[in-house]
């Protein structure tokens, strides 16, 4: 299997980024941010639970997102892999994908691509973002700001994890997004 961590703040590019690695290398992306707003669309009961912390721009409780998570690679098996964009965000999460890749795939993460953004451009992008994609999330700059102090709080940390297993590589994700899209095809070259 080929299981590749997209890992960012937000706005940082992991959903763009996703969609072309998806194609190039047959392994569906899991957008835990996605599967959150089909779930807010379609007013479900993990709809309903979830709303207040993703209006706030906090995280989703772990268990919940992981629950999720599970779910969703039971009904989509994929042998030959997955591009997991937005999970994990938090230490928790790293180990719960660990042991879900062991257990039910006996296999492992690959590799966690990481885009660096500094934080003034992220604002930018989501703000401009906002202006079209329906997102409350995206709209009022102090929650776009509250997003990413919660990356930097609960999030950034993760990386030690992947860096303890070598897994690790960071991306400068400023720049056109094919040239991104060739660094990101780059460094998966490496360990395929
Ligand atoms: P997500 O849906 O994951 O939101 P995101 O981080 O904003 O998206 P992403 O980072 O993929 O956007 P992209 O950069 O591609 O999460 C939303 C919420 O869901 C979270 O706040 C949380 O509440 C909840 N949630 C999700 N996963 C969770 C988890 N695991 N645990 C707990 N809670 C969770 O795009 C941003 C913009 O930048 C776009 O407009 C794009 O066009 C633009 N852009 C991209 N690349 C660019 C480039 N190179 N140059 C210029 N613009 C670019």
């Amino acid at each position: 299997m080929l299981n590749i961590v997209l890992f960012g703040p937000p706005g940082s590019g992991k959903g763009t980024q996703a969609k072309f690695l998806e194609e190039k290398y047959q392994t569906p992306q899991i957008s835990t941010g996605d599967l959150f707003r089909f779930n807010l669309k379609n007013e479900t009961e993990l709809g309903a639970l979830v709303k207040s912390y993703m209006d706030k721009g906090q995280l989703v409780p772990d268990e919940v997102t992981t629950n999720m998570l599970v779910d969703h690679l039971e009904n989509n098996p994929n042998p030959q892999g997955y591009i997991f964009d937005g999970y994990p965000r938090t230490t928790s999460q790293a180990e719960a994908l660990d042991r879900i890749l062991t257990d039910k795939y006996d296999s492992e993460v690959t590799i966690t691509l990481a885009l660096v953004v500094d934080d003034e451009i992220l604002v930018q992008r989501l703000l401009e973002r906002g202006k079209t994609s329906g997102r409350a999330d995206d709209v009022d700059e102090t929650i776009i700001r509250d997003r990413i102090t919660e990356y930097y709080t609960k999030t950034a940390i993760v990386a030690e994890h992947y860096k303890a297993q070598g897994k690790w590589v960071e991306i400068d994700g400023v720049g056109t997004i094919e040239d991104i899209t060739e660094k990101l095809n780059a460094a998966i070259k490496e360990v395929l």
